[in-house]
């Protein structure tokens, strides 16, 4: 289904929340508004399928609709694997059921209806953290990486995916821009773009990638190595 939600002028824009309307479009929402998503989504499964471990667990934090799981399901060298695929959106995880049920992965990937903030990462080989820090409280970010960082097996590794912000005005204002220029170019008109941005203003909080890879550092990963960039969108590789 097409995402129509800013078409309209709203008197009142409400702050962005996860909820049914959003779930029906939002495969839509997220190709035409994250500049290289697709691109993500199919590197996932060949980037876990060099760390997935026998007998580990893999997370993916903030599933929405299963994208990210799929994508590591269909990699597998073997399936002595769980895979929690875990969001606090009701709507996104009855849709991500249905998507797993069709893929014939219930075997494998468990799904859970919870807040990242209240899972016990445990034995994992994968953490996959794609897009959704970035909707944690700042001051709950270490919190979270700290209990990913310990749950993880030696060797293991967090994908960490986020919307960043860039540390100086002009490339802040460059990428804002080509950033608009993507969307517009995928059919979102001014209006869209503008009641979005600011549903998003007090919900998705950006940092700089430096102070994501200070607070990885801190955490505990050693070795944090950026594998994809696409204007203000950066994934990151943290290995334990
Ligand atoms: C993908 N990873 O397609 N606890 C659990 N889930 C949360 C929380 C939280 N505290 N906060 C937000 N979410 C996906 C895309 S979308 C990114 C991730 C975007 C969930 C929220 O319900 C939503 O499903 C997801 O994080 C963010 O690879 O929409 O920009």
């Amino acid at each position: 289904m097409k995402d129509k939600i800013y078409s309209e002028p709203q008197s009142n824009i409400e702050d962005f929340v996860f909820d049914e309307t959003v779930s029906q479009v939002f495969d839509d929402m997220v190709d035409r508004s994250v500049p290289g998503y697709r691109t993500l989504i199919a590197n996932l499964g060949p980037i876990a399928a060099k760390f997935i471990m026998a007998n580990t667990n893999c997370y993916d934090l903030g599933c929405s609709h299963g994208a990210a799981a799929l994508s590591v399901y269909r990699h597998l060298p073997h399936k002595n694997v769980t895979i929690h695929a875990i969001d606090n959106a009701k709507a996104m995880i009855e849709q991500c059921n249905q998507l797993i049920n069709e893929a014939k992965a219930d075997d494998v990937i468990h799904t859970h209806i919870s807040d990242i903030q209240d899972i016990t990462v445990v034995n994992a080989s994968i953490v996959l953290l794609n897009l959704t820090l970035q909707f944690i409280p700042i001051d709950q970010r270490s919190i979270v990486l700290e209990s990913i960082f310990n749950g993880l097996i030696r060797g293991g590794v967090c994908v960490l995916t986020e919307k960043i912000i860039m540390p100086d005005e002009h490339s802040e204002s460059l990428f804002q821009e080509l950033h608009t220029n993507f969307k517009s170019a995928n059919d979102y008109s001014d209006l869209e773009i503008s009641q979005k941005r600011k549903s998003l203003e007090n919900v998705l909080i950006r940092e700089t990638l430096d102070i994501h890879t200070i607070r990885l550092r801190s955490v505990g990963f050693t070795t944090i190595i950026p594998w994809f960039q696409c204007f203000n969108f950066v994934s990151l590789l943290a290995i334990k």
